[in-house]
């Protein structure tokens, strides 16, 4: 079991890439067609009624080895054309094509590997289909087809009781929680409203390092009001307490804190920059109020991936928060 080819001539070899060529990849070449490409036997015992989640990342290079550009609107069998993810199913003598589009409509980069994901649901009725095979084709006859972390996976309903896990520190751990751009997270002594952790992001390089943890746009309501909260306290270089002034220009000396939403995946990365919106002077000794509310709109909730952060304090400023949380406003119940 495992990847096969679809024509003669054909063949999968591992590739090399990356830093190091540390990273490997497979490598389809000799294709004769469209149609030719990777392949791979789905056992049918495996597939449940249910949505499932394909995902891949896909480079194209041609015959010497030249990353090839393809365009994401270029018809099938167009020279330009995109890979396209099918399933075939054989029922009875039948055959039924399901065609994954590629549900990331930004434009092909071609110089390093492309993410490709699309959504399949499996019915009763193909759920009685003797074999389900996964192909990777669509491209132009005489470029390769390179791919990676491929997977398959039935599609998880997200747990939206909270739109913010690990919301107060007080796990052990920062669980839920990454590095935007650069510095590090760890959890402080000292929380805010006498608890007894907070986190800190540290060894932040830049305005935009911040801590970010993702959102998941199903549990969003769309049109809906989210209030958004947090408690924040900055700290220079020193571990001094770091006054901010709230009229600062972004990217001065003295900027506060933001909350940026970033959404990607579809046809183009959105970003939401929201000030805080509470009036009060900055009291760098305490813990800060910050709020901000958005809507989630249809534009929002468009993009496949979608996470908040907070940014925005000068280089080496720590940004120091506890009591994060993201809440459909009262107003919208
Ligand atoms: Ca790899
Ligand atoms: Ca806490």
């Amino acid at each position: 079991m495992g990847w096969s080819v679809t024509s003669s001539g054909e063949y999968i070899n591992i590739g090399h890439g990356g830093e190091d060529n540390a990273d490997m990849f497979f490598e389809n070449a000799g294709r004769t067609s469209y149609d030719s490409g990777p392949k791979y036997v789905i056992d049918m015992a495996c597939f449940v009624n249910n949505v499932y989640e394909f995902e891949a990342k896909i480079k194209l290079v041609s015959k010497e080895g030249i990353p090839f550009i393809c365009d994401m609107d270029a018809a099938r069998k167009d020279r330009l054309s995109c890979p396209l993810v099918s399933i075939e199913f054989a029922i009875g003598g039948d055959k039924q094509v399901f065609e994954l589009d590629n549900m990331i409509a930004t434009k092909w980069i071609t110089n390093r590997f492309n993410r490709y994901y699309s959504k399949f649901t499996m019915t009763e009725e193909l759920s009685a289909a003797e074999s389900a095979v996964l192909f990777i084709d669509g491209a132009a006859p005489d470029i390769s087809i390179l791919f990676d972390e491929v997977t398959f996976n039935q599609h998880k309903i997200p747990d939206c009781s909270s739109l913010v896990t690990n919301e107060g520190a007080e796990n052990g751990g920062i669980a839920s929680w990454n590095v935007f751009f650069s510095g590090n997270l760890k959890i402080a002594e000292g929380g805010a409203n006498g608890s007894e952790h907070a986190f800190v992001h540290d060894g932040r390089t830049s305005y935009t390092s911040g801590p970010k943890q993702n959102i998941d746009a199903e549990c969003l309501v769309e049109g809906a009001e989210y209030s958004f909260k947090a408690k924040v306290k900055l700290e220079d270089e020193n571990g001094k307490p770091f006054f901010c002034n709230k009229e600062a220009e972004w990217k001065s000396g003295f900027h506060c804190i933001i909350l940026s939403i970033k959404v990607s995946g579809a046809s183009e990365t959105k970003i939401l920059n929201l000030a805080n919106e509470n009036p009060s002077l900055w009291r760098e000794t305490e813990f800060n109020d910050f709020y901000a509310v958005f809507t989630a709109t249809k534009e929002l909730l468009a993009g496949i991936d979608m996470f908040f952060m907070l940014r925005g304090p000068r280089a080496g400023v720590s940004i120091i928060f506890d009591e994060v949380s993201i809440e459909i406003s009262e107003a919208a119940l």
